[in-house]
């Protein structure tokens, strides 16, 4: 337990006692990113709740978080070895592995980089000032054509379905430079999932705290396994395409990229740092997954309020169509001019808190926090969920209120605000597709609210609580409905 060889002038941090053996995983079961805020009001922005035997250090509180994650980075960037981060990429991933050390970090900035020059760089081949304009662009005007069309033919449906498609397309065209259509099974197969993964991947999954459990029977681990391995699967088959038709004076996206730093660094023997092929085409696993997942997840949300609260919903359009009007279609570089939609997208990812926890971090060493003796190698969870919610930094932290984020005159994001939302994490790992993750938010949504008008079927009951997990999704719902806000323009 932390509770042993605590220095002098140190103490342990506080936490509930639990049941022994057990611990608090009882407790934990049911959203456990509300019960730990809870018990923070109790124990402290620094508190010690034990999974099973294990002592886990929990965080709240925006100061504390930014304290550990920022300014004792170093002492805070570790992964835990949990049991079920292993079959994420056979234990290569470079978000889940446990690896911090040099090699992890040449990964992590080849991954920005391969990123970024596939995404938001300005492209002087692109149609438009960059690929994921072109790319968000082309997606989100196929999803207006395919939402009309399921209109036509009922009188409410999903969207998820096809949501997931057009997201995971654009990192399709980024990381492996190809598209799938709308009804495409074998892309389906991987992105059209229940949340096999996120069940299994979020914080204070029972089985990666109390060891026997592996060995027990369970339907939501054999899901993960099962759809860890289509996954792995489904990519490694892109890749040794890839590999075949490789041809390193035309790099046509991610995975070329980096099947280039394979054979640079076969000829450039000296390099300080060895990377294996391996490690580096593994992170195109991480950035395909993490893209698809994160993105439908904030759209599928965002669809959600509009539906829910149709003031705001008007109120974004209204503003589309002054800025924009009905001529053209949004452009990455109308977002500084819709503080409006900027506001909603920051409520949106406040009020959802759709990734409660950061993926759990350790300790890289022995070391302290607000007066608190952290031993090396201790699992952190980070309560994002807790910041967001917290009424210490919000006024009534429960209400969706885009507002809260504009000046009085509602022409400007209040920066003091819109920094205190806590969606990607702080520090050494923070998400390396943040900005990225911003502006392709934006975009959707800017052009899918410019042309529709989205609304529940009237009526019926819809569940909309989050399920617990590394990403939170609601429940399958029906019920969506769409109506075309113009007249259709004849395409030129
Ligand atoms: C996946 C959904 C997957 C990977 C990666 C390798 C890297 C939400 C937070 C972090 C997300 C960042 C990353 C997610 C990895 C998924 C996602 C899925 C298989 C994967 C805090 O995303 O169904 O399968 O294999």
């Amino acid at each position: 337990s932390l509770r042993q060889h605590v220095p002098k002038g140190l103490r342990s941090p506080p936490g509930p006692r639990g049941f022994p053996i057990l611990g608090s995983v009882l407790e934990l079961r049911k959203d456990p990113h509300v019960v730990l805020a809870r018990l923070s009001r109790q124990y402290g922005d620094v508190m010690e709740v034990r999974i099973g035997t294990r002592p886990v250090l929990v965080l709240s509180g925006l100061d504390t978080i930014k304290q550990a994650l920022v300014k004792q980075g170093e002492d805070f960037m570790g992964r835990p070895d949990l049991y079920s981060f292993r079959y994420i990429t056979d234990g290569q991933s470079i978000a889940f592995g446990p690896d911090s050390g040099e090699v992890w970090k040449v990964r992590r900035k080849m991954a920005q980089n391969a990123l970024k020059t596939f995404s938001i760089t300005p492209s002087p081949t692109a149609s438009s000032i960059c690929l994921l304009e072109e790319h968000v662009s082309r997606e989100a005007e196929y999803l207006i054509i395919k939402f009309l069309q399921l209109m036509d033919e009922k009188k409410s449906f999903d969207p998820y379905r096809y949501l997931v498609i057009s997201v995971a397309n654009v990192m399709c065209a980024m990381c492996f430079g190809k598209r799938y259509d709308h009804n495409d099974q074998e892309l389906l197969n991987i992105v059209n999932i229940n949340n096999e993964f996120g069940d299994v991947a979020a914080s204070g999954n029972p089985a990666d705290f109390i060891p026997v459990l592996q060995y027990l029977p369970s339907r939501t681990m054999q899901l993960y396994k099962d759809i860890n391995r289509r996954f792995n699967s489904f990519v490694q088959k892109i890749v040794q395409d890839h590999y075949t038709s490789f041809d390193k004076e035309h790099l046509r996206d991610i995975t070329d990229s980096l099947i280039g730093h394979c054979q640079e660094k076969s000829v450039r023997e000296d390099a300080r740092v060895p990377l294996s092929d391996k490690e580096i085409i593994a992170i195109v696993y991480d950035l395909f997954g993490a893209g698809f997942d994160t993105m439908t997840t904030a759209l599928s949300w965002s669809l959600v309020y509009v539906a829910l609260y149709p003031d705001i919903q008007k109120r974004i359009q209204k503003e589309l169509d002054q800025t924009i009007g009905q001529e053209r279609r949004p452009r990455l570089s109308d977002r500084g001019m819709l503080p409006y939609t900027e506001a909603f997208i920051l409520e949106v990812f406040r009020h959802s808190s759709f990734i409660p926890f950061t993926i759990p971090h350790s300790t890289t060493r022995a070391t302290s926090l607000n007066g608190y003796y952290i031993p090396k190698d201790t699992c952190v969870f980070v309560n994002q969920w807790q910041v967001n919610h917290d009424e210490k930094l919000w006024k009534d932290p429960s209400v969706f209120n885009p507002e809260r984020f504009l000046n009085a005159a509602g022409t400007e994001i209040r920066r003091t605000e819109s920094d205190k939302v806590m969606l990607f994490g702080l520090g050494k790992r923070r998400c390396i597709g943040e900005s990225i993750g911003r502006w392709e938010v934006f975009l959707f949504l800017a052009t899918l609210l410019q042309q529709l008008e989205i609304s529940l079927l009237p009526g019926e009951g819809v569940d909309f609580t989050p399920q617990y997990g590394l990403t939170m999704k609601y429940k399958k719902c029906e019920s969506f409905q769409i109506k075309q806000r113009f007249p259709v323009k004849s395409s030129p």
